[in-house]
């Protein structure tokens, strides 16, 4: 007879070494993914989703909006930082104390003490919705680490090199999974491969992903 005495036991977290700088967090913000996406719905309510275009015209795929004290915005001037919402002109809604309590302490698990995030970026991803590789760099302080917690439907998160053209790692990243990179990974290349088809029972037909970042 085999004994499962862990088997009513949730997954317990697992910390994930990916490269130097760079920490897979598993299962980290899984207790509070409800309320994290609760959380998420009353932003949106404020500050809907859109599909904001890239400098060379192009519509990204993944919808997109922000809370926190700047938001990221992509249009014909290009990629920023700002205060405003450009659809309302408008402050975003701030960020709630959940949100900057899970960022700090998911950096905090990969090393780097005293993150204290002013932004986050909202990313919905439908099926058929995808991220190309890109690196974040459009933040003043390079020592501040990404945190970025995944929400809702499976998606192949990938990691590269320093440059484009590196073969990127492949990961899949379930609800509740927080990447977190900083230090010498800081500005790897890395995207999200086309969102398979699905059903997820927090929140149905999509993924939802935060991504804390220091931005001034
Ligand atoms: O959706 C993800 O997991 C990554 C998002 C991302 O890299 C970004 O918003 O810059
Ligand atoms: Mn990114």
């Amino acid at each position: 007879m085999t004994l499962d005495l862990f088997a009513d036991l949730p997954p317990q977290p697992f910390h994930e070494p990916i490269t130097e700088g760079a920490m897979l967090l598993r299962v980290f913000a899984a207790q509070e993914a409800p309320a994290l996406v609760r959380a998420i719905e009353t932003i949106l309510a404020a500050a809907p989703l859109r599909h904001m275009q890239t400098p060379g015209g192009f519509r990204m795929s993944v919808a997109m909006s922000n809370c926190g004290r700047y938001g990221w915005v992509t249009d014909r001037r290009g990629y920023r930082y700002q205060a405003e919402d450009p659809l309302s002109g408008q402050a975003w809604p701030p960020m709630p104390a959940l949100f900057t309590a899970l960022a700090a302490r998911a950096a905090q698990a990969a090393g780097f003490a005293g993150f204290d995030p002013d932004a986050c970026l909202i990313n919905r991803y439908e099926p058929g919705a995808r991220m190309s590789l890109h690196q974040d760099k459009d933040e003043l302080d390079m020592s501040q680490p990404i945190v970025s917690v995944s929400l809702g439907l499976p998606a192949t998160f990938l990691f590269g090199g320093m440059e484009r053209a590196d073969k990127p790692r492949r990961m899949r990243l379930e609800s509740g999974d927080v990447v977190v990179w900083g230090g010498p990974a800081r500005l790897l290349f890395h995207g999200v491969d086309t969102l398979p088809e699905g059903e997820h029972r927090l929140t149905g037909r999509c993924r939802y992903n935060l991504t804390f970042r220091r931005a001034r």
